[in-house]
């Protein structure tokens, strides 16, 4: 049996202090990264989301060697390449004498499965380190979630707030009196106000070469590469955490619900896919945020508001894909069956929203949450589209999408497909929403006042045709007896013509 350890690093495991590395000795290691054709097909990933990783694991392999750590690293292009997970480890225990095997727990089942098979298949033994990048472990997570009749968000996220003690007065009572101040990040933008921007990095020759590669093989896949944006090394990624801290943080509460057509960003903070990668660290960007309000920089509802989505809804989404398991992904409490159009690929379709939001998408590998839930994927809902379809959809379009944030977000807060594990009522809407929220409605070909009729927003008639369709199911959802109540008052006439004509756009689908 040979001397060295073997760890491999997966692409979202590329943060320097991962606890496979912890207290282990350079000299006698090999760190393992692998391009492998498996991880880049098990969905179509989108082309800029692959240029991305690939990129990103690139320039991280350097880093760890400036380190002092030795990477050995398999390119996808390398002849010798085996092309999946199982095989470039098997191949690297070939080459490199190896005793054991330490490697970072995966996000997700799939490749779960694969570690836990490595004992027996590779006859070395292998340690399999916590994952110490996420607040709570997967024991915190079950321990909360033990004694509760339902899981909201909420009650984790008061005690995430304790633990960090972020945004807690010296009583350990919440800043400014209230836990969550989200009904005052509810505001509609402007046109006239100054919308910031995230840092566009330009290509070195390490991304060219990625990008190269990724069009020269991932030519069926969607997506293009036009607009390749994305920060591939730590430290840019600090930049644009910078930005974001400086220009847009203090304006994310007021606007974080608002769209506006050609702004993708607005005030987000397009961090995401350097916190799921592991560029950044989720809990010293919150603590950056915290001192940024205790300083008196930002108002508290842009403080709470943001840090509530990282140590609230992405560690719990964490949590629920986790204790709910690999069978998750093919819930469908609402038994959707329609399968997606054919615009989600190219987004050519006169719904001037759900152009605005695929296109983007499409373009940028990027899309905020609101144009997530409320445009693509309320569409998705009220059309009835078969959940695990959706699912695979955002999955390969989003360069920040693995499946342990996707999933929960998508089967379970976006289509109902859990029967309301995560989400206390299904995130329908009708067009009204939408108008509220954005100036989508004024440019686009219906409108979304009429609820009948050829030129009616389509929404509109989607919207009170799923509550139709779904009554058995949730009718007894006391958060939609109001909208319940409506259509029962609507009058039969009313009724059959918004379900005619919501039956006559689907067929067109
Ligand atoms: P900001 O608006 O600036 O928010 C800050 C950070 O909070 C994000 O970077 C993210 O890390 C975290 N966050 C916000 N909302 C959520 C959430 N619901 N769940 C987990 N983290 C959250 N997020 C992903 O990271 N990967 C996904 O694959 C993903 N799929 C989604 C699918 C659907 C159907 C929906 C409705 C949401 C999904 N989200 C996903 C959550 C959210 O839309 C993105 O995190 C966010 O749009 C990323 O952009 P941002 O960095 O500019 O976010
Ligand atoms: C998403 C992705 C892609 C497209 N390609 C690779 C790859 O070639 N090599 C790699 O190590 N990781 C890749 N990833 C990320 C993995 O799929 C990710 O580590 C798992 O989804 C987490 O369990
Ligand atoms: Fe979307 Fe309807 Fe508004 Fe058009 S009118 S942008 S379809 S909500």
């Amino acid at each position: 049996m040979g001397k060295k350890l073997l760890i491999p690093i997966l692409g979202d495991q590329l943060s320097l202090d991962l606890s496979s590395l912890e207290g282990q000795d350079p000299s006698s290691a090999v760190l393992l990264m692998m391009e492998v054709a498996a991880e880049t097909e098990y969905v179509k990933h989108h082309k800029a989301k692959i240029a991305y990783i690939f990129s990103a694991m690139r320039h991280h392999a350097k880093a760890l060697e400036n380190k002092g750590w030795n990477v050995d690293y398999v390119a996808l292009d390398d002849p010798e390449n085996r092309g999946s997970f199982n095989g470039e480890i098997a191949r690297a225990c070939e080459r490199h004498d190896i005793a054991s095997i330490r490697v970072t727990e995966a996000g997700e089942w799939r490749v779960m499965a694969m570690i836990e098979n490595w004992q027996e298949q590779f006859e070395r033994p292998v340690t399999i380190c916590p994952d110490n990048r996420f607040l709570a472990s997967h024991r915190e997570f079950e321990r909360w979630a033990a004694d509760k009749k339902q899981l909201r968000m909420e009650f984790f996220y008061r005690e995430m707030r304790k633990k960090t003690g972020f945004l807690m007065d010296k009583q350990s009572k919440p800043a400014g009196g209230k836990w969550n101040y989200d009904s005052e990040n509810r505001k509609p933008a402007k046109r006239d106000l100054m919308v910031p921007r995230p840092l566009r990095f330009a290509a070195d020759k390490i991304t060219q070469e990625v990008l190269q590669l990724v069009a020269h093989k991932f030519q069926d896949h969607p997506g293009s590469l036009n607009n390749f944006h994305f920060a591939v090394t730590r430290d840019q990624a600090l930049q644009q955490r910078a930005v974001f801290l400086d220009h847009a943080l203090a304006e994310f509460g007021d606007y974080q619900d608002a769209m506006l057509t050609d702004e993708p960003f607005l005030w987000h903070s397009v961090l995401s896919p350097y916190l799921n990668s592991g560029l950044l660290d989720p809990h010293e960007l919150c603590a950056e945020v915290a001192a940024l309000y205790d300083n008196g920089k930002i108002p508290l509802n842009a403080a709470e508001g943001f840090i509530r989505q990282i140590i609230g809804w992405r560690e719990y989404v964490r949590g629920i894909y986790w204790r709910e398991g690999p069978n998750y992904a093919q819930q469908n409490f609402l038994d959707a069956k329609r399968p997606l159009p054919d615009f989600y690929y190219n987004a050519e379709t006169d719904l001037h929203c759900l152009s605005q939001a695929i296109g983007q998408t499409l373009d940028l590998a990027y899309a905020h949450h609101i144009q997530r839930l409320m445009i693509t994927g309320n569409f998705a809902l009220i059309a009835g589209i078969d959940p695990h379809a959706v699912h695979l959809w955002y999955l390969e379009v989003y360069a920040d999408a693995y499946e342990w944030v996707e999933l929960p977000n998508t089967v379970g807060m976006s289509q109902y497909g859990d029967g309301g594990i995560i989400a206390s009522k299904p995130y329908a809407s009708s067009g009204n929403y939408i108008n509220k929220m954005s100036d989508y409605c004024k440019n686009c070909r219906y409108d979304v006042k009429q609820r009948t009729g050829e030129k009616a927003c389509p929404f509109n008639a989607l919207y009170w045709d799923f509550l139709a369709r779904n009554e058995n199911k949730l009718k007894d959802n006391h958060r939609l007896a109001m909208p319940y109540r409506s259509w029962h008052k609507m009058g039969r006439e009313v009724q059959d013509q918004l379900r005619a004509d919501a039956q006559a756009f689907l067929d067109t689908l």
